[in-house]
This record gives structure tokens, C-alpha cells and sequence, in this order.
């Protein structure tokens, strides 16, 4: 989209637009996405159908995350609910509906899902040429504290197409072709971007049932001024680790900084949606504990990596372009910190000058 017509959205669509009905002429997701489709002549609508899927998915566990404490949709998986019904976690719940909205769409030979320990291989009549990775809902241990959750996802074009075996799905996330998430929030947000710099941000109007464009081409501010971590696990951390987040706590007065301040959710999603919106830095880096950081690579650091990339911020393991990274299984993980650009050239400034356990310099 051009840029004075973004303008020209961003201007529809504030908040007071979206619920008094007015407009007549709004940028719905859906018509964003087939926007994006006539860029492209050669383009078959196939990545049109199989982001309407991902679409009803989040619309689904948006309605469901909205009522869970009432039906007994929250607790664990395998309780019983008054009527002796079998109650179904929230997520487990999720990724069915995910599964097999994604599968009918006939738009995806394979999908990766948290909830699932093995690759999802979809019925030979129904395959495309696309594989999905996501998290159904992630943060859901927060869920019984009505904290924000969110679906994170990944598209990625299979060489072979509908021929393609499940090799094909381990590839360096810089061959993601489209990263997003939904928010369960106060509001639902969903952050979109199919690359080409550009992310997209669309609140869903309950009343309308869609999702309409309330945040055209967002942009990550170089620097920030919060950062967010689990600082609980400082005590496992590397020394890299240790002076970045010391240097932001006690800045020098040569840096002419004051300290950031600290937001920390634990609900990837939220964390990273702050920190898109107002920048800073989120990280889950590597401990003495989990080497690898906590995150998944193929569902988590992946969308995320690239949403922020493309938002014109950074990604990184502390030494690696997170989007570089090669996942061996599907369920790895990486050690991520991710925001606006000068903060993350600070995070890896530090990698540089200090111990760390990624290049075994730290025992
Ligand atoms: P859950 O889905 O189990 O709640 O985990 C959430 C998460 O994967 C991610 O959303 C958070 O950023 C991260 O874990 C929080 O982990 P800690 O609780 O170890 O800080």
C-alpha cells in the first residue's frame, strides 16, 4: 500500500470510527489481504484462502478466551467439569480448531504446532503448497489470572509444494514468507506482515465480526526505554547477559541515559506487542539452566524475528541473526532479545566484549 493511502487509514480508522459504525468504506483484513494479492499478477489466491483460515482460528480462540471462566474452558486438561462433562483445556481446545481449519483450507501440507509433539501431515487430497507453524495460545499458563495471551504463526512456501516431505520444514527463518500473532487482550489485536518492510496491526471489531486496520505500518523507535525479561533467572545468567541488562539498569553518565524502566508479563505476545509499539528490548536469553533459552524457535522467535525485522528492529540470539538460524527438530529452541535497532546493536556489543555461554567463552 502507498504511503499516503496509509495515512489516509490511519485516519479512518480511530477508535471512535470503529464503534459507531459510520464508515462505510473500511480496510478489513480480509481486503487487506487481497490488496496484497492484485500486488502480485502472478499470485494464485492461495495464500488468500489459507490466511482466511488463520483468521476464523484466531476468531475462534478469541471467542473462547472471552468466556472461558464461565463455560470452565479454563483449568487443566482432563477435569471434569459439574455435569461430569470431560472439560478441555483452553489450548488444547485451540489447536484442534486451528488444525482443522488450517487443513480444510487445503492450502498446507504440514503444520508444526506447540501442542503437538510431531509434524502435522495433512491428508494427501487436502495438501497445498504451504506449511504453517504456530503457537496456539501462548502464555496460557497466565490464563486463570486473565492476563493477555496470544495464537504466534509462521508461513513458509514448500519448494515441492504439495509434494513436499517434512525436510523441507527445517530451513532458515529468513525463508518465512509471512509472521503474525493475534492478542487476546483488552482488545484482539492481529500483527501481520508478508514482508516488504511493512506491519500491519488490525483490532478486531466485535460487532462487525472483523478485523479492521487500526495500526498501518508500524514501526519499532530505534531506541526505547523499557526493557523486559524474567529477571529471576539473572542469577543463571552469562556475563554478556549480565552487562547488557546491568548497563541499562546503571547507565554511564557519559550515555546521557536514564535507566529503562522494567515491564515484564511473561506472555511472549504482550511482551513483544509492548515492545513493538513503544520499543525497548524483550529477551528470553540463555541461562545456565537452558542453554537454548525457553522459546521455540519455529513458532516463537521465528514470527517474532521477522515481524520486528520487517518493523525495522532486531532480532538476535546475543551472536546470531535469529533469522539465520537452521532448527534441527521442530520443537528447538533459541535464546532470542528482540526490539529497536540501537537497542539490540547495545545487546550485541555486549556479546562481544563479555563472556557468554553461546560461544562457550563463559563455563
Ligand atoms: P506458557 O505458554 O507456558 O505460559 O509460556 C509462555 C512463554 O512461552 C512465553 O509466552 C513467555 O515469554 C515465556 O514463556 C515466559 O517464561 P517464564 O515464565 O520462564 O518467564
Amino acid at each position: 500500500m502507498l504511503s499516503h493511502a496509509r495515512i489516509f487509514w490511519q485516519f479512518v480508522y480511530s477508535a471512535k470510527t470503529m464503534t459507531d459504525h459510520k464508515q462505510t468504506n473500511i480496510m478489513t483484513l480480509t481486503r487487506y489481504v487481497l490488496e496484497q494479492q492484485r500486488l502480485h499478477p502472478d499470485a494464485t489466491g492461495d495464500l488468500s484462502i489459507a490466511m482466511n483460515a488463520v483468521q476464523v482460528g484466531c476468531k475462534f480462540v478469541e471467542a473462547c478466551v472471552r468466556k472461558a471462566r464461565l463455560i470452565n474452558l479454563v483449568g487443566l486438561a482432563g477435569n471434569q467439569n459439574v455435569q461430569g462433562e470431560d472439560q478441555k483445556k483452553l489450548d488444547v481446545l485451540s489447536n484442534e480448531m486451528f488444525v482443522n481449519a488450517l487443513q480444510a483450507s487445503g492450502k498446507f501440507s504440514f503444520m508444526v504446532s506447540e501442542e503437538v509433539d510431531d509434524i502435522v501431515v495433512v491428508p494427501e487430497e487436502l495438501r497445498g503448497k504451504y506449511c504453517i507453524t504456530f503457537d496456539p495460545l501462548d502464555g496460557s499458563s497466565n490464563i486463570d489470572a486473565g492476563v493477555n495471551v496470544g495464537t504466534i504463526f509462521g508461513i513458509w512456501r514448500l519448494p515441492s509444494g504439495p509434494k513436499a516431505t517434512v525436510d523441507e520444514i527445517l530451513v532458515a527463518g529468513s525463508e518465512i514468507i509471512v509472521g503474525g500473532y493475534c492478542m487476546y487482550g483488552s482488545s484482539c489485536n492481529l500483527i501481520l506482515t508478508f514482508g516488504n518492510n511493512q506491519v500491519e496491526g488490525f483490532t478486531l471489531d466485535p460487532a462487525l465480526g472483523e478485523f479492521i486496520l487500526t495500526h498501518p505500518d508500524i514501526k519499532i523507535p530505534n531506541r526505547g526505554k523499557i526493557y523486559s525479561v524474567n529477571e529471576g533467572n539473572s542469577l543463571y545468567w552469562d556475563a554478556a547477559t549480565r552487562a547488557y541488562f546491568e548497563s541499562l539498569k546503571f547507565p554511564t553518565p557519559e550515555s546521557g541515559r536514564k535507566p529503562y524502566s522494567s515491564r515484564y508479563i511473561g506472555s511472549m505476545v504482550a511482551d513483544v506487542h509492548r515492545t513493538l509499539l513503544y520499543g525497548g528490548v524483550f529477551a528470553y536469553p540463555s541461562d545456565r539452566k537452558s542453554r537454548q533459552g525457553k522459546l521455540r524457535i519455529l513458532y516463537e522467535s521465528f514470527p517474532m524475528a521477522y515481524i520486528t525485522e520487517q518493523a525495522g528492529g532486531k532480532a538476535t540470539t546475543g551472536t546470531t541473526r535469529v533469522l539465520d538460524l537452521v532448527p534441527k527438530h521442530i520443537h528447538d529452541r533459541c535464546p532470542i532479545f528482540l526490539g529497536g535497532a540501537d537497542d539490540i546493536s547495545d545487546v550485541e556489543k555486549a556479546f562481544k566484549e563479555n563472556n557468554n555461554w553461546l560461544d562457550g567463552t563463559q563455563q
